[in-house]
């Protein structure tokens, strides 16, 4: 047996059951071992996009991600995948062909490649180590890192050397931090005592993954003995979902209630969450005077975008149910349910009763019922721009929003459109919502929704794109039809890159470079072997309607024509990040 088949098939073993990628002579061998190992292999048009699907399906389903390309332009082509997965610190496992000899036309420096976006090298050295450096690279990927494995040809085409690790390769240890230091978990216990408004902001540490559930329910009961509001961070959006204290999302997609009560809150608790320009409004969201705390299982991630006025190393979950359970034992035991005497707390511990009668804490019923009617951008009033020949982005996703089903994923790409789906699309919950913006690259929310809708074939897939994205990855069309996936690709076309037109148009500066003639992106869309529908006004909604009634034969492309007199809110935020 060659390394190449060794490589594969100990990678099946590992449980790599489902691989993306691109394959050429160099990655031939070791993908055709993964599918004789038992992996389904999903053939993308570009190493781009199989790279984000590999990415997006590893962030669904909360295992680590596989991606197999060819030798050089293979690797160079999935180099925006690989770095948007390493800076969303994505388990990614990239097994990348190398051409070793350095005269060859396909030679590229793998390992300079990966370190240049924050992905890890990892090779495999020889015949007799191929099998030890495959488990290496694959436990290294389970610890949420993006890895590039080279596998060198030389090496792949060797008769590999058994020392009987076929046989005994396994599947790689899943080992979390341990629990909070004691003092830690006193220290938050006090602090969240003492807050009259504090409010937890939840990311990406406190989504789910591999066999373990996220932290939703430890969030919720400290929530509810201490009084605290609820928010996320963008990646994970839906989290929270139904809760009646969740504000949805902290930060530029923020709505005007979720800003106002964030803002005025006196204590706010990161928990997998970096705080970081994006989740706080470079900070405009933190009220004066606002404690911080944050709480992550990794050390450097501790202070890392903000100072924060106490750092605690240690799973979001365990974290979570330690400080719970020391408010509880601090209350003479029973400061939840057992301690709500009826009376009008609406089943709130004593110590939230007394902070809302005391302090207008964040519990109050009034609270309650204006988080209800008000926290949803899809009910804060706007005027309608819609003029007939071109639809409000706000109107279009409201409605659409009414149309979908709610059991779906919404994939978002990057651009000047971008809050529109993330704002007013709900999502069922957070890995209802995948958001592969790290890199704020353009270009990767089809490939996105693709990995997303591979992940979860029960849900409808919504892939929110603008038209310069949509076109940037227009090959993963073919993909779409070819995989029999019923999926929405949603165009907001302002036949524009729009983010450049609103972000330098009022300095007067000449547009010519960013603002394109109409392209017939439904037609393009048939062409695929999508429906294709052209959407200027509400009432051209009606074959959306149809297509969502059954049977979803083929995909759905809808190009909506979107008003854009005006830039986004949203987007101020991000060039000031630049
Ligand atoms: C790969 C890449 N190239 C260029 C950019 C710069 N850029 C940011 S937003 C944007 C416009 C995107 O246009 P579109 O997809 O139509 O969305 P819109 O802004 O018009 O809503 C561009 C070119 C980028 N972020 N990524
Ligand atoms: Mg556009």
């Amino acid at each position: 047996m060659r390394v190449a088949e060794a490589v594969g098939q100990g990678l099946a073993k590992l449980g790599a059951d489902t691989v993306f990628g691109v394959v050429g002579s160099g990655n031939f061998h070791v993908t055709n071992a993964l599918i004789a190992g038992g992996a389904r292999f999903v053939a993308a048009r570009h190493e781009g996009g199989a790279t984000v699907m590999a990415d997006a399906w590893a962030r669904t389903t909360g295992r680590p991600g596989v991606v197999s390309v060819h030798q050089g332009p293979g690797l160079t082509n999935a180099m925006t995948g690989i770095a948007e997965a390493a800076k969303s610190r994505t388990p990614l496992l990239v097994l990348a062909a190398e051409a070793p000899e350095i005269r060859s036309n396909f030679h590229v420096d793998v390992a300079g490649l990966a370190a240049a976006v924050g992905a890890v090298g990892e090779r495999i050295y020889s015949p007799a180590s191929a099998l030890a450096d495959v488990q290496r690279a694959y436990t290294t990927a389970l610890g949420r890192r993006t890895v590039v494995l080279a596998l060198p040809l030389n090496v792949q085409a060797a008769p590999v050397v058994q020392h009987g690790e076929t046989a005994t390769i396994q599947a790689a240890p899943r080992t979390y931090p341990a629990g909070p230091a004691p003092e830690a978990v006193t220290a938050i216990a006090a602090v969240l005592r003492g807050a009259e408004q504090p409010v937890f902001i939840a990311g990406r540490g406190a989504r789910g993954r591999a066999g373990r559930p996220s932290a939703r329910a430890d969030l919720e009961r400290l929530a509810d003995a201490s009084g605290a509001l609820l928010a996320t961070s963008a990646v994970a959006k839906g989290l929270f979902r139904g809760n009646p204290w969740s504000l949805d999302v902290s930060g530029g997609f923020a709505s005007p209630l979720a800003a106002e009560l964030i803002t005025g809150a006196d204590l706010i608790i990161g928990w997998g969450c970096s705080l970081n320009m994006w989740t706080m409004r470079h900070g405009k969201l933190i009220g004066t005077g606002a404690t911080l705390i944050q709480v992550d299982d990794d050390p450097t991630a501790l202070g890392a975008h903000r100072a924060v006025h106490l750092g605690v190393v240690g799973d979001v979950a365990e974290t979570a149910r330690a400080v719970a359970d020391a408010l509880a034992g601090s209350e003479g035991g029973g400061s939840e349910a057992g301690d709500s005497e009826g009376g009008d707390g609406g089943g709130e511990p004593r110590a939230v009763r007394d902070k809302n009668e005391r302090y207008g804490g964040y519990r109050s019923p009034a609270l309650r019922e204006r988080i209800e009617r008000e926290v949803r951008w899809r009910d804060v009033p706007f005027t309608d721009d819609s003029d007939g020949q071109r639809i409000d982005p706000r109107a279009l996703s409201i409605a659409l929003d009414d149309l979908l089903p709610a059991e779906r994923t919404v994939a978002v790409d990057s651009g000047n459109f971008m809050g529109y789906p993330s704002m007013y699309l709900s999502v069922p919950d957070e890995s209802g919502f995948c958001f592969t913006q790290a890199f704020q690259s353009i270009g990767l929310g089809l490939a996105t929704a693709i990995g997303a809708a591979v992940a979860r074939p029960d849900r409808l897939t919504v892939a929110a794109l603008g038209d310069g994205g949509a076109l940037m990855g227009v090959s993963e069309l073919e993909t779409v039809v070819r995989l029999g996936i019923p999926m929405v690709v949603l165009v907001y076309d302002d036949e524009a890159y729009g983010a450049e037109v609103h972000h330098f148009g009022p300095d007067g500066d000449p547009l010519d470079t960013v603002r394109f003639p109409a392209a017939d992106i439904a037609a393009i869309g048939r062409g695929f072997g999508f429906d294709g529908v052209t959407v200027r006004s509400a009432g051209d909604l009606d074959p959306v309607r149809d297509w969502l009634a059954g049977p979803r034969e083929r995909p759905l492309l809808i190009d909506a024509k979107v008003t854009s007199e005006r830039g986004s809110w949203w987007l101020e935020e991000a060039f000031r990040g630049h």
